[in-house]
């Protein structure tokens, strides 16, 4: 049944190509360039150069600024090339976290130290040769901040702060880290439901989201064709890929009284031989906690949870997730599966947010963690959920204190359950405040959300609202080299570089569009004003003046 053969559709644009559009070859600035890891693997980045300064103020060449890029196959040539496929080790071997507790340096962790320093040692180079003064004040800081080095990133494996979701049959991905002391990533849900028609968009979807930056994505895939959409993501994506098995299950079993731990188990052992990096398991949902719940505003509003609340009340049993835990950690070690610890008693709403049940369940997350670690496994914890502001921080606190700083990954946080349409917005608002309290992954919001299944369009709203949160973040951390793209981006504002200005921002194709509607026509891109203020009140440009 996994041997389905992926017919991987050629990707078709998802509208006509602007003027913009062409300017950033298909919304990607800039050009792919490779770093190289210790072990002599290239590791893909964005080079954006910059246009020199114009004459008016100073003048000079700008350095290139270095971003991650996450698009493998899709950000080259014409965008349907097949994924490099890696060497990996043969199911069985040591798990990324095994191999850091016994003191070995993998390929991966190498690899990941190379992306999270964002080539800032060729910065550095540039600095010199360029010789520029300004630029070179304004960088040098942050280009100098301290480096990862493939041993740290193994001592951070090896004390269960950070994961390298990356299954042993999954050549096609490129490793990335997740984890507190690293960017915060962000994790698109795609994949169809069982009223979608067309699994094939699903792969439109996926180069969507990777365009927009998607660290990870996670194939929700119900109904039809499961198994098919699964294989055309696995094997076309060059990030990791993660599921809720338990949906597949429930489509084996047909309703949910018929379910069973072998179908469960069976479905998870399938999924990880496939190559599926990580998986959510809401193995925290027992009886004790969903009587927790009872007098809640909205329930149990996790599909897994609610699943498994609905299972256990029928068989007057306990969650076969957590009786079974031992036999879940066996198949996970043997694919080094890493383990997304599911919350499946999140809260539907502000009123039910950080109640009993929610932080019964986090504790018992903490529980299992402490079990994956002997077993050997990788371990994120699910977190919340819909939570007011002040409590946000509140709930990463407890997550260190319960779970061992094990890499949190929460759903937002929505800060308000008002913002129907705009869920993206909620969501993100939440997301940066707990990703500058430690959060290492936020899993995207669409406009969609409580509303409907999103489509491509939507996908691109909440990848940017969420890299958006995920850079504030970074900035509040100071996660080394965070603040170079902003300083980048500023330094081109003051001096009204345009076309520079759209390339280093979340979207540059929508900035440089948003520019062109108002102030369009030759010069525009040189102009020393926008729209916004018109020739004569551009406070930059008088602020400037002043100095002159
Ligand atoms: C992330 C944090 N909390 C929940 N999530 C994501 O929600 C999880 O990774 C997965 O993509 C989805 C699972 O939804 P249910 O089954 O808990 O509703
Ligand atoms: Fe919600």
């Amino acid at each position: 049944m996994t041997n389905v053969k992926p017919q991987i559709p050629r990707v078709v644009p998802q509208r006509e190509a602007s003027p913009c559009d062409r300017l950033f070859a298909g919304r990607l600035p800039g050009i792919r360039v490779y770093g190289k890891s210790q072990d002599g693997e290239p590791v893909p980045f964005r080079r954006i150069d910059l246009a020199p300064t114009p004459a008016a103020f100073g003048g000079g060449r700008q350095p290139a600024i270095f971003l991650a890029d996450v698009t493998g196959p899709f950000g080259e040539g014409d965008g349907t090339g097949s994924p490099r496929r890696r060497t990996r080790p043969a199911p069985g071997s040591p798990t990324q976290y095994e191999a850091a507790k016994a003191g070995v340096i993998t390929p991966e962790m190498s690899f990941v130290a190379e992306r999270e320093n964002l080539r800032r040692d060729a910065l550095i180079e540039e600095l010199a040769a360029i010789g520029n003064p300004k630029a070179k004040a304004l960088y040098e800081r942050s280009a100098k901040a301290k480096r990862f080095t493939p041993e740290d990133v193994r001592a951070l494996v090896a004390a269960r702060e950070a994961v390298i979701p990356l299954n042993f049959r999954h050549p096609e991905a490129e490793p990335m880290a997740i984890g507190r002391a690293f960017a915060t990533k962000v994790n698109a849900n795609i994949g169809t439901s069982s009223i979608s028609k067309d699994w094939h968009e699903e792969i439109g979807k996926l180069r969507e989201a990777l365009f927009c930056g998607a660290d990870t994505v996670m194939d929700l895939s119900t109904g039809a064709h499961i198994v098919e959409t699964r294989e055309a993501l696995l094997r076309s994506s060059p990030v990791p890929v993660g599921t809720v098995p338990i949906y597949e299950a429930l489509e084996r079993a047909g309703k949910p009284e018929d379910l069973t731990w072998e179908h469960f188990r069976d479905v998870m052992e399938a999924q990880a031989k496939q190559g599926v990096d990580y998986m959510t398991i809401h193995a925290g949902v027992l009886r004790d906690h969903v009587a927790l719940t009872k007098d809640r505003l909205t329930g149990i509003v996790s599909r897994g949870g609610g699943l498994l609340a609905a299972w256990m009340h029928a068989k007057r049993e306990e969650n076969f997730l957590y009786l079974h835990f031992d036999e879940i950690l066996e198949i996970a070690r043997r694919y080094d599966v890493t383990l997304s610890l599911g919350d499946g008693l999140r809260s539907g709403s502000v009123h039910d947010g950080c109640d009993k049940a929610q932080f019964a369940e986090l504790k018992t997350l903490g529980e299992l963690n402490r079990r994956a670690a002997e077993a050997g496994v990788q371990v994120m914890i699910e977190g919340p959920g819909h939570i007011v502001l002040p409590k946000v921080e509140l709930n990463q606190q407890l997550e260190d204190e319960w779970c061992s700083r094990a890499p949190f990954y929460t759903l937002g946080p929505l800060v308000t359950d008002m913002g129907a349409g705009y869920d993206h917005i909620t969501a993100a608002i939440g997301g940066a405040l707990i990703g500058a309290a430690g959060t290492a992954m936020l899993c995207y919001v669409t406009p969609k959300e409580h509303l409907g299944l999103p489509d491509a369009a939507d996908v691109r709203e909440g990848m940017a609202a969420f890299r958006i949160a995920a850079h504030a973040a970074d900035l509040a951390r100071g996660i080394p080299g965070a603040d170079l793209r902003d300083l980048a981006m500023s330094s081109a504002r003051f001096e009204f570089r345009w076309n520079d200005q759209f390339a280093l921002s979340v979207d540059p194709a929508r900035a440089a569009a948003f520019h062109d509607e108002t102030l369009s026509g030759s010069g525009a891109r040189e102009a020393h004003f926008c729209s916004m203020c018109g020739p004569q009140f551009c406070p930059m440009k008088l602020a400037r003046d002043l100095f002159d």
